[in-house]
């Protein structure tokens, strides 16, 4: 087993931290620990951790999640003394494998939240990340502003001592500080959201404010929440691909991760209360993330958005298999070239066919075996933050919306569950209720554009799109999505 004891005998050809695990501090709490996580931020801190003066910036895990998958996660945790292995995969099969010891410690929230409070109250905590997902900023699309009136958050606001979402924990430890005077942590969002600092920003803020004007005030004041693009296509782990990914490092890991090489982290240096030497192991620091956040999730997400639904529809189950079908390749590219990139304020120097190119070697990486399904999951949520800009902009500037319409009714038959072949799949839609089901397989094909996940752009006269949508799933229905690709 993969543990402290074990790290001085690890297989030929496996990596070891450049440091003793054992002897860093803890100077960022993380909520979150999913493989994107342990594939990104956690990479970088490790890479800095073998750095002259960055022993303090070690990791502690928080999981929200409890029950018997949460009690699972956390077990292996701790058995590994939260060690794990990194595989990344060239998109020509070259693997290369390492022990990722930058994780010091995981919390299971459920089990201990008082445990989880102490932890951010303690002044080595400098910095608190999350990976919540897309969905999970509990913001109203329509307004922009966070929602008080969901179940977890009132009991939060009711019960702030003993807290239960991500909201509830920061605040609560942010008070903490304040009353002890101790200086706040910053708080950084490492989801795809446009803007995710300020996104951050609105949803702890507004939750303060619910509780305590007064606080509200000091972590408005206090507390940086720095933007950031972050990227990494990071697959998930089933049961085979751990097996095979122990069979390849030598290692017994029951918590491997498996990424592609590429990975990217674009910056707003803006930390309250110091951060580690990101910038001397590739992170980069600019002033304004929002270009590089708009050339990112236009791009990799929304087309990953686009080929999941259309290539699950086709039968295929993995990324890699729908940019190596010709006809799905000829659509990302006219999506990338007539729908984003032209609409895009990319930042100086960024070369958008250069980064357009990179994006069809990365996706076509069969060594990733990334699934279609985990790209569309929680899709809900990812049509909003992924797909809004492009469509607000062709909506103004009047240009073809045949491929906005046919990604959005793609996207809608896809939620039905079978492909043409007629095999089952099941997409994962944690936001959709039954009602919401019920509109996607409604015989008025016009229902399910009463979806939330439309909301970004239901103040536009959307009339000659609604109809293209309409026109394109019966299209897709009627003859088959091959058929019909607007190419
Ligand atoms: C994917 C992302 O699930 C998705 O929406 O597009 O997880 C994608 O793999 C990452 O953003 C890559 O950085």
């Amino acid at each position: 087993m993969l543990n402290e004891t074990t790290l001085n005998h690890l297989p030929a050809g496996v990596q070891a931290p450049g440091y003793q695990p054992a002897e860093v501090g803890r100077g960022i709490v993380h909520f979150g620990v999913g493989n994107f996580f342990r594939a990104h931020e956690a990479w970088y801190v490790d890479k800095c951790l073998a750095l002259p003066g960055q022993s303090e910036w070690g990791i502690v895990g928080v999981g929200l999640g409890g029950g018997a998958r949460g009690e699972a996660k956390a077990k292996a945790f701790q058995e590994q003394d939260c060690l794990y292995s990194l595989t990344d995969v060239t998109a020509d099969g070259a693997r290369s494998v390492r022990v990722i010891g930058a994780l010091r410690e995981y919390l299971l929230a459920p089990a201990n939240p008082e445990a989880v409070l102490t932890r951010l109250a303690d002044p080595q905590t400098r910095i608190v990340s999350m990976t919540i997902t897309e969905g999970g900023y509990n913001i109203d699309e329509e307004t922009g502003r966070f929602r008080l009136d969901t179940p977890a958050v009132r009991a939060d606001l009711e019960n702030p001592g003993t807290p239960a979402t991500v909201f509830g924990y920061v605040v609560e430890a942010l008070r903490r500080r304040r009353d002890a005077g101790i200086a706040p942590f910053t708080v950084l969002s490492c989801d795809n959201l446009r803007s995710n600092g300020h996104v951050a920003h609105e949803a702890f803020v507004g939750y303060a404010r619910a509780l305590d004007a007064d606080l509200a005030a000091w972590i408005d004041a206090n507390v940086t929440f720095p933007c950031a693009m972050v990227d990494r296509i990071t697959p998930g782990v089933d049961d085979a691909t751990r097996k095979a990914l122990n069979e390849g490092s030598g290692l017994d890991d029951e918590l491997p991760v498996l990424a592609e090489d590429f990975s990217q982290w674009v910056l707003e240096d803006k930390f309250c209360n110091g951060r580690p030497a990101l910038e001397k192991v590739g992170v980069e620091f600019v002033d304004d993330v929002a270009g590089y956040e708009q050339v990112k999730v236009r791009m990799l997400n929304a087309a990953h958005l686009l080929l999941g639904s259309a290539g699950l529809l086709l039968g295929y189950r993995y990324a890699h298999e729908t940019v190596q079908d010709a006809d799905l390749e000829r659509l990302v590219n006219a999506y990338w070239m007539q729908d984003a990139m032209p609409q895009i304020d990319a930042p100086e120097g960024v070369d958008l066919d250069a980064y357009r190119q990179r994006l069809l070697s990365r996706f076509s990486n069969p060594s990733v075996a990334d699934t279609l399904l985990r790209i569309c999951s929680d899709g809900a949520s990812k049509v909003r933050v992924f797909w809004t800009d492009t469509v607000r902009r062709s909506l103004t500037s009047g240009r073809p919306l045949e491929r906005i319409a046919f990604g959005i009714a793609a996207y809608l038959e896809m939620l039905r569950g079978h492909d043409e072949k007629g095999q089952a799949y099941k997409p994962v839609e944690p936001t959709l209720n039954e009602k919401d089901l019920a509109l996607v397989r409604a015989d008025d094909l016009a229902a399910a554009l009463a979806l939330p996940a439309f909301d970004g752009w239901r103040d536009m006269d959307t009339t000659a799109l609604d109809a293209a949508v309409v026109a394109a799933r019966k299209a897709i229905r009627d003859r088959g999505l091959r058929a019909v690709l607007p190419v």
